[in-house]
C-alpha cells in the first residue's frame, strides 16, 4: 500500500489565530477577539497596541459569544458609524466586502466567516508517494482518506495555521463574499431572503439630507443599460426637497448643509460604440431632469470596468468633499456602485480593500466605509442597492436573471413590422402594433442577446403564451413560473416620428431593456408585461437600426432549439404510444 504525503492543514487547527494586522486594521479592531476566546494565544513579543488587545481578550473571556445572539436585523448593519468607540465592544467586525456584520455561529447566514486554513509555504511542491509500512495502524488510513495528515505535517516542522504572512495580509471577508467573488453566486440564497430589506430611509436618508454636520456629496449611480429602471427616483425626490429647504436656510444666514448630487451613468462600455459622448450627455441631462434630478452638481459618463471617465469623477468628488465631506454612492441594486468605487480606488492608486462586486442584485448588504480613496477626514461610503420592485429582475430567479443580464456591448435586433403583428421578448414582454398610419414600421430590440424573441400575428399571441412561455420563450424558465410572475397587463403608447432613418421613441421596461420605434407617421402600440413592472416611453437613446433585419417567427437561439428538440421528442413519444395502442 502506498500513501500520499503532503503538508495539508489540519482539519481542526490546534490554535485559531488571526493575523495581528487584521486586528489592527479592522474597523472594529478589538471586537474580533471575542470570537476567539476559546483559543490559547501564543506568547509572541508584541507591540503595546497588541498588548492592549490581549488585555481586552482576557476581559471578554467571560462574555457569552455575541454571534450566538445575533438577530437577522443586526447582521444587516453597516459600518456607517465612524465613531467606532460608541459601538458595543463585543460586536464582531464588518465584512469589508459587503458591510455585513460578521458572525461565526451560523454558516447558513450571511456574514459567516471562518479562519482561512493556512497553506504550507511549499504547497506548490511536487507530491511524492511514500510507501506505508505494513504495520501501519488503521488510524493512519483514516487520516489519509480524509486528506489530513496532521502528525506528518507537524513532524516535518510544517507551519501552524496563521503563520503564513503573505496569506495573512489579505483582509478577511465573509464566506458569502468569498463565494460571490470566486463562483459568482450566493451559496444559500434562502437564508439570505430572511434578511430584512435594507432600510434606506432610516439608515442613510437622514444622514445625506441633514442640514448640519459634514457636507454630503451623493453619487447617483445609474446603469446606462437600464437608465429609467435604475434611476434612484426616491433619493432624487428626497434630495430635491432638502436642497430647497437648506438653500432657504442658507439665504437666511443659518448654517445649512446643501447636498450636492453627482449623476454617474456607468456601464458605458455596454452601449454601442457608435453612440457619441455629446449626444449621450445631452440625452442624460434631459432624462434626469424629467425624472426629477434637476439640481445636478455634476454629470459623469463612465465605465467602471474599463476605467473610462473615472479620473474626472474622482477629481470632482475630491474637490466637492474637501477635507471633511461625506461621499455616498447610492443607486438601485446591481447598478454598479461597488464596481465604481473599486475603480475610483484603482485610479488614485492607494491601497484599499476591494468591495465585492457581482451580477447578483443585493450583493452589498450593509454600509461600507471605504478607506484610501479620499484624503483628510473626508469619507466615502458604499451602500446597499435600493430595491426597485418595478424592475423585472426582482421577480426572477437567479437562473432567469442570468438570461436578461447584459454583460457585452448591446447589439440591435430590428424588425420591419406591420399593424396587427406582435413581438415577444422572452416570456416577459410583448409589444403589439395595433394601428399604424404607415404600411410598416421599424422596431429595434435592445436587450440581452440571450433573450429569445418572436415576431408573429397578434391574433396568435394567446396561443404563444399557452404553447411557448417558459419553453421557447424564456424567462420564465418552466411553465409553472408564469403564474408566479403575476398578471399580464397592457399599457398603451401613441408614438409619432418623422424619419425612416432614426428611431424617435423608446419603450423601456425596467430591468429588461427597450424597443426603439422608427417611423414616419403615427402608431398605436399596446405593451404587455407583468403587473407592477414599470414601462415608459422616452426619446430614443440610440437612433440607429440593425443592418440586417430579423425574420418572422423565433430568433435562432440555444434556448429555442433546445425547447424545440424537447417538444419534437415528446411528440414522437406520443405518436409512438398511439400506434402501439392502435395495434
Ligand atoms: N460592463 C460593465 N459591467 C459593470 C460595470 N460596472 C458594474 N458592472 C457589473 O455590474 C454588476 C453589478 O455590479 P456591482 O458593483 O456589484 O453593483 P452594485 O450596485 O454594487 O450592486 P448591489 O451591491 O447589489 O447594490 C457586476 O457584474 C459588475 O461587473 C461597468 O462599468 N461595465
Ligand atoms: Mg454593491
Amino acid at each position: 500500500m502506498r500513501s500520499i504525503v503532503r503538508k495539508l492543514s489540519p482539519l481542526t487547527p490546534p490554535h485559531r489565530r488571526f493575523p495581528l494586522s487584521f486586528f489592527l486594521s479592522a474597523p472594529n479592531s478589538c471586537s474580533i477577539l471575542s470570537s476567539l476566546l476559546p483559543c490559547p494565544l501564543p506568547p509572541p513579543a508584541v507591540s503595546s497596541a497588541a498588548n492592549h488587545i490581549l488585555s481586552l481578550l482576557r476581559h471578554f473571556a467571560s462574555q457569552p459569544s455575541p454571534s450566538s445572539t445575533l438577530s437577522l436585523a443586526y447582521i444587516r448593519g453597516g459600518c456607517y458609524d465612524a465613531e467606532v468607540a460608541h459601538r458595543p465592544p463585543f460586536s464582531l467586525p464588518f465584512c469589508p466586502g459587503c458591510g455585513v456584520h460578521m458572525q461565526d455561529s451560523d454558516p447558513s447566514l450571511p456574514g459567516f466567516f471562518s479562519t482561512p486554513s493556512t497553506k504550507s509555504p511549499d504547497y506548490h511542491a511536487p507530491i511524492y508517494p511514500l510507501p506505508l509500512s505494513s504495520t501501519s495502524d488503521p488510524e493512519t488510513s483514516i487520516f489519509i482518506k480524509s486528506g489530513h495528515l496532521q502528525e506528518l505535517s507537524e513532524a516535518t516542522g510544517g507551519p501552524l495555521p496563521g503563520d503564513s504572512s503573505a496569506e495573512d495580509s489579505k483582509p478577511l471577508v465573509c464566506a458569502r463574499c468569498h463565494s460571490l467573488r470566486h463562483y459568482g453566486r450566493v451559496k444559500d440564497s434562502s437564508a439570505e431572503n430572511l434578511l430584512p430589506d435594507f432600510d434606506f430611509d432610516c439608515m442613510i436618508a437622514p444622514k445625506i439630507a441633514s442640514p448640519s454636520g459634514p457636507r454630503s456629496i451623493v453619487l447617483f449611480v445609474v446603469d446606462a443599460t437600464d437608465f429609467d429602471g435604475s434611476f434612484p427616483r426616491k433619493v432624487s425626490r428626497l434630495l430635491s426637497t432638502s436642497i430647497d429647504h437648506n438653500a432657504l436656510a442658507w439665504k437666511e444666514s443659518k448654517s445649512a448643509n446643501i447636498p450636492r448630487i453627482i449623476l454617474v451613468v456607468t456601464k458605458l462600455d455596454l452601449l454601442p460604440s457608435s453612440v457619441s459622448q455629446e449626444m449621450l450627455n445631452e440625452w442624460t441631462r434631459r432624462r434626469a431632469n424629467i425624472l426629477g434630478a434637476v439640481k445636478l452638481a455634476g454629470l459623469h459618463l463612465v465605465s467602471a470596468v474599463r476605467d473610462w471617465g473615472v479620473r474626472n469623477l474622482v477629481e470632482q468628488v475630491a474637490e466637492f468633499a474637501g477635507p471633511r465631506g461625506n461621499v455616498w454612492a447610492v443607486g438601485a441594486q446591481n447598478a454598479g456602485k461597488s464596481t465604481l468605487i473599486n475603480a475610483m480606488g484603482r485610479c488614485v492608486g492607494r491601497k484599499m480593500t476591494q468591495l465585492t462586486e457581482a451580477p447578483v442584485p443585493g450583493t452589498t448588504l450593509g454600509i461600507v466605509r471605504v478607506e484610501g480613496v479620499l484624503c483628510g477626514h473626508a469619507k466615502l461610503f458604499d451602500t446597499p442597492g435600493i430595491l426597485h420592485p418595478y424592475q423585472i429582475t426582482t421577480r426572477l430567479t437567479r437562473e432567469e436573471q442570468k438570461l436578461i443580464h447584459i454583460s457585452k456591448e448591446l447589439k440591435p435586433r430590428t424588425y420591419r413590422i406591420k399593424a396587427g403583428h406582435s413581438i415577444h421578448i422572452g416570456g416577459l414582454m410583448r409589444l403589439d402594433v395595433e394601428e399604424s398610419s404607415a404600411d410598416s414600421i421599424y422596431l429595434t430590440v435592445w436587450a440581452s442577446p440571450l433573450l429569445p424573441l418572436h415576431m408573429g400575428k397578434k391574433e396568435n399571441s394567446h396561443k404563444m403564451i399557452e404553447d411557448h412561455f417558459g419553453r421557447q420563450l424564456q424567462p420564465p424558465i418552466g411553465e409553472h413560473r408564469i403564474t408566479e410572475l403575476g398578471e399580464l397587463v397592457r399599457t398603451e403608447f401613441r408614438v409619432t416620428g418623422d424619419s425612416w432613418d432614426d428611431s424617435s421613441t423608446d419603450i423601456a421596461a425596467a430591468g429588461l431593456g427597450w424597443i426603439a420605434v422608427c417611423l414616419k407617421g403615427e402608431t398605436l402600440l399596446g405593451v404587455w408585461t407583468y403587473d407592477g413592472i414599470n414601462v415608459v416611453s422616452r426619446s430614443s437613446l440610440i437612433a440607429r437600426k440593425a443592418k440586417i433585419f430579423e425574420e418572422a417567427g423565433f430568433t435562432v437561439s440555444n434556448i429555442v432549439s433546445k425547447a424545440d428538440s424537447i417538444f419534437s421528442k415528446e411528440k414522437q413519444n406520443k405518436s409512438g404510444k398511439k400506434k402501439s395502442v392502435l395495434r
